[in-house]
């Protein structure tokens, strides 16, 4: 039997299973009892380093899971598209230094046939389904390109799981976005959803599709409801980046102002390195669930750009204009997420605080910008002091 371990892993039958096997197996363990302890290691080795593939592995949350993974000795599996592999300097630079320890494949959300080619080859224990279009004002500009990437996307995924690998444990990036204009606030899992731009709206789809596959076919397949979370790694396009690229720029003396929309829509932000975290939680349970992942505390655009002006010294109110024109047709006022369930029942909570998280992009851009020594610390001031929260970390 041992030597045909590879053949039955390959076939994706996964750990448990394969290990019951060679326990139940008398010949297969006095073979193993039989090699060398390295070689025995080895095979253990072998059959226990476990499988995960990542969609959307050259993002934010992609770069900081596949790190994450790494370190458990996962074997990191990612889709790219073909383009991101002919010029990887530009695509894939938050994971070009990990390149040599991944394996990427080329595939496409619009593609069922890449999609299933790639479970074909991997076979992999966990998927983590975070590729999308995800920045919400593009979605009013492209309603159905947003649409059928994200949600095609989802439905071939978890279709060829359940056709290839149906003992694939899988995850799905769902968002705060669904909640839109929310009925309650903190919202929880089983607040009703009222999503405000197709972004949310192809976001309630596959959250949809990722339950039916659960109750349907008993896909082990979950949701993580995340609140936004940012980092040094963010896009510039989201707004947490783009104050605090702005902030090291004009402290460099690259640009004078920066033009926002809505200054004063209130987030739940976090920290996107701990997120990450939450998603391999969810995979880790014996049964699959969905749960909402943030801080429970809110602040608005204004509060973060107040406090990234404040970490080099500036007043905010002389570089900022909020601008009209970048106000969105549907605007999502408030989101405030409340994590207890992730807490009681995956052991998660956050760590970084509103002001830690803004430091440490602001200090990352003006480093960048050649301006790293601009950076000083911010006593706690009147933003700290506006925070809103109904539930606080930890609570
Ligand atoms: O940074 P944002 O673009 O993020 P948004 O729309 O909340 O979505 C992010 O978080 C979601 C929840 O986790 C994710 F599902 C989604 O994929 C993405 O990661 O905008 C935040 C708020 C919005 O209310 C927006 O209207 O900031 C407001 N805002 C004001 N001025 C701006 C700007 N947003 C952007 N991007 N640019 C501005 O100039």
């Amino acid at each position: 039997m041992l030597s045909q371990l590879g053949t039955s892993r390959s076939a994706g039958r996964g750990f448990p299973c394969l290990l019951e096997e060679l326990l139940s197996d008398a010949t297969a363990t006095d073979q193993l009892l039989t090699l060398p302890d390295p070689d025995a290691i080895l095979v253990l080795e072998f059959m226990a380093r476990r499988k995960a593939l990542i969609s959307g592995i050259a993002g934010q949350d992609g770069s900081y899971l596949l790190e994450f993974l790494l370190a458990k000795d996962y074997e990191v599996h990612g889709i790219v598209r073909r383009v991101a592999l002919e010029d990887p300097e530009h695509h894939l630079s938050r994971i070009i230094n990990h390149r040599e320890r991944i394996h990427l494949h080329p595939a496409s959300l619009e593609s069922y046939a890449s999609l299933h080619r790639v479970v074909e080859q991997v076979l992999p224990d966990e998927w983590y389904h975070l590729a999308a279009q995800s920045f919400v004002s593009y979605a009013f500009d492209d309603e159905s390109s947003t649409l059928n990437t994200n949600i095609n996307g989802t439905h071939y995924i978890l279709s060829a799981l359940k056709n290839s690998v149906p003992t694939c444990r899988f995850y799905f990036a769902g968002s705060s976005e669904m909640f839109g204009r929310a009925d309650e606030v903190p919202q929880t899992e089983s607040t009703r959803f009222h999503p405000r731009s197709t972004y949310g709206i192809s976001k309630v789809a596959g959250f949809e599709l990722t339950r039916n596959y659960r109750e349907a076919y008993g896909l082990h397949a979950s949701s993580g409801i995340l609140y936004n979370h940012e980092s040094p790694r963010r896009g510039f396009e989201f707004v947490t980046r783009k104050i605090t690229s702005a902030v090291a720029r004009i402290v460099a003396g690259l640009q004078k102002e920066v033009r926002l929309g809505n200054l004063d829509v209130q987030r739940d932000w976090g920290h996107a390195r701990e997120y990450v975290e939450a998603m391999w939680l969810m995979l880790q349970q014996p049964e699959p669930d969905d749960y909402v992942v943030a801080t429970g505390v809110t602040h608005s655009v204004r509060e973060f750009a107040a406090a990234a002006f404040a970490c080099v010294g500036l007043d905010y109110r002389e570089y900022v204009k909020s601008d009209p024109v970048l106000f969105r047709p549907t605007e999502v006022t408030v989101l405030r997420g409340d994590a207890s369930k992730a807490r009681e029942r995956l052991g998660w909570q956050p760590r970084t605080e509103f002001r830690q998280l803004v430091r440490e992009m602001v200090e990352a851009d003006c480093r960048s910008a050649g301006v790293g020594d601009r950076v000083r610390e911010v006593p706690a001031t009147a933003h700290e002091e506006n925070a809103h929260c109904a539930t606080q970390p930890g609570d």
